[in-house]
């Protein structure tokens, strides 16, 4: 019962800054004393620092904004995120845009393939970051990030000789989008990649919807990463992030995602990006955040019994 968490203070992934502000707010919300008070022992990495890293050599693709930047991020995040999944925790990624993603599943699915487990992944997202530097509009990598991790093409020289283990797009599950771009689509079309739009929110509710993600975790004995931008909440819950989209998942609706997942026992690693306190009213988004990790991890009103929430 170890959470180790990490920061990682980028926001070149966005058009507007500021998410690097977030792990501080994440922090100052509270989060590793709620964490604590649900019986963790929590460990704080603090945040990453790119600054010593020694840019690679590759040719940055042309419509990839901060390339290098990003780059620097993806590999130092990919090692560390691995190392301290190797220590037996299970690690919290404090972002930073959702460019993060790009080094902490690469580092988990890494991890859990050498102990021959599967990972899954759940994008809690207003968006779908399905584009590539030949799909994009707006050349921001963190629109990019879960098309990167599927393997596509276009931003192959990343990681330069670190290791990369993509996610089969069949282990993806995109949740709560409603802003997708043309070609975006297209390509998540051609690859069949799975999306629960906020219309099938509306028409089946959030519990049928995860329990179907979750019975297909444990079906092959997976584990699953949930990669939660903050977008993913209507925006009157969450003022504080630089891509709102209207119509977004509600307080309670989001609450009741967190703790199917937490009754699910399949959740060994979590993202928290997007989150952009130069945007936020006085720290609400942040505190909102921190609620909802509490519920992922075991926070509830009642005693209630739920089943243990360790991976076999
Ligand atoms: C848009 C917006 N699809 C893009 N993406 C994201 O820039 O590629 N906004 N992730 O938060
Ligand atoms: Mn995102
Ligand atoms: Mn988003
Ligand atoms: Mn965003």
């Amino acid at each position: 019962r170890r959470i180790a968490l990490l920061g990682a203070p980028i926001d070149m992934g966005a058009s507007q800054r500021g998410t690097l502000m977030g792990p501080a707010a994440l922090r100052t919300a509270g989060l590793a004393t709620l964490l604590e008070s649900l019986d963790f022992e929590v460990v704080d990495y603090g945040d990453l620092s790119v600054a010593e890293v020694r840019d690679l050599a590759d040719t940055p693709p042309e419509k990839a904004n901060h390339y290098r930047e990003i780059q620097r991020w993806t590999r130092v995040l990919s090692r560390r995120g691995y190392e301290i999944a190797q220590t037996g925790a299970l690690p919290i990624f404090l972002g930073g845009d959702h460019t993060l993603s790009m080094g902490s599943v690469n580092a988990m699915a890494r991890h859990w393939r050498q102990r021959g487990r599967e990972l899954f992944v759940l994008w809690l997202d207003a968006h779908a970051d399905y584009n590539t530097p030949e799909t994009t509009i707006t050349a921001n990598m963190h629109g990019m990030s879960a098309a990167f991790l599927c393997g596509e093409p276009g931003l192959d020289g990343l990681l330069g000789d670190d290791p990369r283990a993509s996610v089969n797009p069949d282990k993806l599950d995109l949740f709560g989008a409603r802003s997708i771009d043309k070609l975006e689509k297209e390509l998540m079309r051609a690859r069949r990649i799975r999306v629960v739009d906020m219309r099938q929110i509306d028409e089946f509710g959030v519990a049928v919807l995860i329990r179907r993600v979750v019975e297909r975790v444990k079906a092959s004995n997976g584990v699953l990463h949930v990669s939660f931008d903050v977008d993913f909440l209507d925006p009157c819950v969450a003022p504080g992030v630089g891509t709102t989209v209207p119509g977004g998942a509600t307080y309670r609706e989001a609450h009741l995602i967190m703790e199917l997942l937490h009754d699910s026992g399949v959740v060994g690693s979590v993202d928290i990006v997007e989150l952009n306190p130069f945007l936020d009213e006085r720290g609400r988004t942040a505190r909102t955040a921190v609620e909802l990790i509490g519920s992922l991890f075991g926070q509830q009103v009642t005693d209630r019994p739920t089943p243990s929430n360790a991976i076999a």
